[in-house]
């Protein structure tokens, strides 16, 4: 039975997926899993992605100790953050990681060059600090010496790609979330390029997920002391291949790929790039098989990964679960905070932000760690219920229910209120949505799936799905009106 791996790189840990299809649908395995912890040097925070390939490359051995020949394998991260190669194809300093500070007002500043809406008109991309875009931008700003040298631009999976096969592509789906690439030209946008001052040399032909894109290279074979492995692009950008997962038998439909982020919306046939989009800041990501994401980013886990950080520095132990049991038991409906308030985007100690922003909009802060997680954990549910309402608004669609993939699917409390919250069954599995979905375009791309309706299908028979029915409507539906006029949202 044909083995084959997916690399699974999030930001908060990457892990590698064995998958196996059987007469029992997909069977799959965790070969290795490992933090994916950012380094900090001075003022500016870095990706180690040294650490990441050799972490790849212990899957690799994994597999061998077992004696299993891997037939393929496909690699998908993060979106936004990428690597520059010098002439001699050698890696030009650590990647920047996108929470570092140097993309603080570089929209604007990008804006005095080409106004928004024609930034939108061209990529049909949302405004977030830290896409490429700003982030070269910031880079050219500093005269940065490695972008003078650069000559060639790689988004991290395709930089992983590239060290384990020698082969340089731009991979679709991670390419439009660059906010350089034009979905209608399916071409990178010489005007924008332009206008930021980057060459447009640096970045290459683009491959759809799906592509074969060479093997390791005898280097790699010959450390590891394994066959060659045929390597696929598969949907590169890790949201790309969560929805690729999404078991939905319906469609249209709505999803959250629930993890470090919480990436709301549903699947379209084309970009939507009309003035609604543009005025709620909703993207069109790249996705498989043709599809594109309309989606919004919502802040996400990422406020309670950074609280639970907080309270380990500090010394306390706190596991997931005794935070969500702690949560649980603490009143409810006592604080909110807007996720997606700018605050909380940098790295850094959330608890006094999250006070402080209680303050400012006449709410009693929380006290203590169960009072922490439930504002943090109602928060997000709250924000669902209203991202998926604009989502409906603006695809002129009525969804029946939400499916959530993803880590976060773990916490059942968030499942459950998200249900609350949004007054609908949230159906919730794969946890696993990002590597299952690289997995399935890799049996596309083999031709053991058709299409990606025939992928959803077998992914919907082979793993459970957990359904959440709301509850406590009256007190969810009250509590959503006074979290509307607390955060000001429109
Ligand atoms: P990413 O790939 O974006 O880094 P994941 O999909 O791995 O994220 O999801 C990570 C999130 O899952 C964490 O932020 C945490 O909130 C949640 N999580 C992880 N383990 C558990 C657990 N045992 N119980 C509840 N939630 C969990
Ligand atoms: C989720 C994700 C998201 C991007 C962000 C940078 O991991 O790829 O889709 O917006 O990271």
């Amino acid at each position: 039975m044909a083995s084959i791996l997916a690399y699974d790189l999030g930001a908060g840990s990457g892990r590698a997926l064995l998958g196996r299809l059987t007469d029992r649908g997909i069977v799959t395995e965790e070969l290795h899993r490992f933090p994916n912890e950012p380094v900090q040097v001075g003022s500016r925070l870095h990706w180690d992605i040294l650490r990441l390939l050799h972490e790849m490359k212990q899957a690799l051995l994994a597999a061998k100790h077992r004696g299993i020949a891997v037939q393929s394998l496909g690699i998908d991260s993060w979106a936004v953050d990428f690597g520059l190669l010098d002439g001699n194809g050698e890696l030009l300093g650590n990647p920047y990681h996108y929470r570092d500070a140097h993309t603080d007002g570089m929209m604007e500043q990008v804006f005095a060059d080409m106004p928004r809406r024609d930034i939108f008109a061209r990529t049909g991309i949302q405004f977030m600090p830290f896409n490429t875009i700003y982030q070269l931008a910031a880079m050219k700003r500093a005269g940065s010496p490695l972008l003078r040298e650069a000559k060639r631009l790689l988004m991290i999976p395709d930089l992983l790609r590239y060290f384990l096969t020698g082969e340089r592509h731009n991979e679709f789906s991670n390419a439009t979330t660059t906010q350089l690439f034009n979905p209608l030209t399916c071409q990178w946008d010489p005007e924008l390029l332009e206008r930021i001052g980057v060459s447009g040399s640096l970045f290459g032909p683009v491959v759809q997920p799906g592509t074969a894109v060479g093997q390791l290279l005898p280097s790699v074979v010959s450390e590891l002391g394994i066959a060659s492995v045929p390597v696929i692009a598969v949907a590169e950008h890790d949201t790309g291949s969560a929805v690729a997962a999404v078991p939905a038998a319906e469609h249209p439909f709505a999803y959250l790929s629930c993890g470090t982020w919480s990436l709301m919306g549903t699947e379209v046939d084309r970009p939507v790039m009309n003035e609604q989009a543009l005025g709620q800041n909703f993207t069109n990501e790249g996705g498989v098989c043709g599809t594109f994401r309309l989606l919004k980013n919502i802040m996400g886990l990422w406020i309670l990964q950074e609280t639970k950080r907080q309270w380990e520095r500090e010394g306390q132990s706190c596991p997931y679960p005794e935070l969500i049991a702690l949560a649980e038991r603490a009143p409810a409906f006592a604080a909110w905070i807007d996720p997606d308030d700018a605050r909380f985007m940098a790295p850094g100690p959330m608890l006094g932000r999250i006070a402080d922003y209680c303050r400012e909009t006449g709410q009693r802060p929380p006290e203590g760690r169960g009072e922490a997680v439930r504002c943090i954990l109602e928060s997000l549910a709250l924000k669902y219920r209203y991202v998926l309402e604009s989502i409906e608004r603006l695809s002129g669609n009525r969804f029946g229910g939400l499916h959530m993939v993803g880590g976060g699917i773990q916490n059942a409390l968030l499942c459950q209120w998200s249900a609350d919250a949004i007054g609908k069954p949230v159906w919730a599995g794969p946890a696993e949505g990002s590597a299952i979905g690289n997995l399935a375009v890799q049996w596309i791309a083999r031709g053991d799936f058709r299409d990606i309706r025939e992928a959803r299908s077998v992914i919907r028979e082979s793993f459970p799905v957990t359904v959440y029915e709301p509850q406590e409507r009256e007190a969810w539906e009250d509590a959503y009106g006074r979290f509307w006029r607390l955060t000001g949202l429109s």
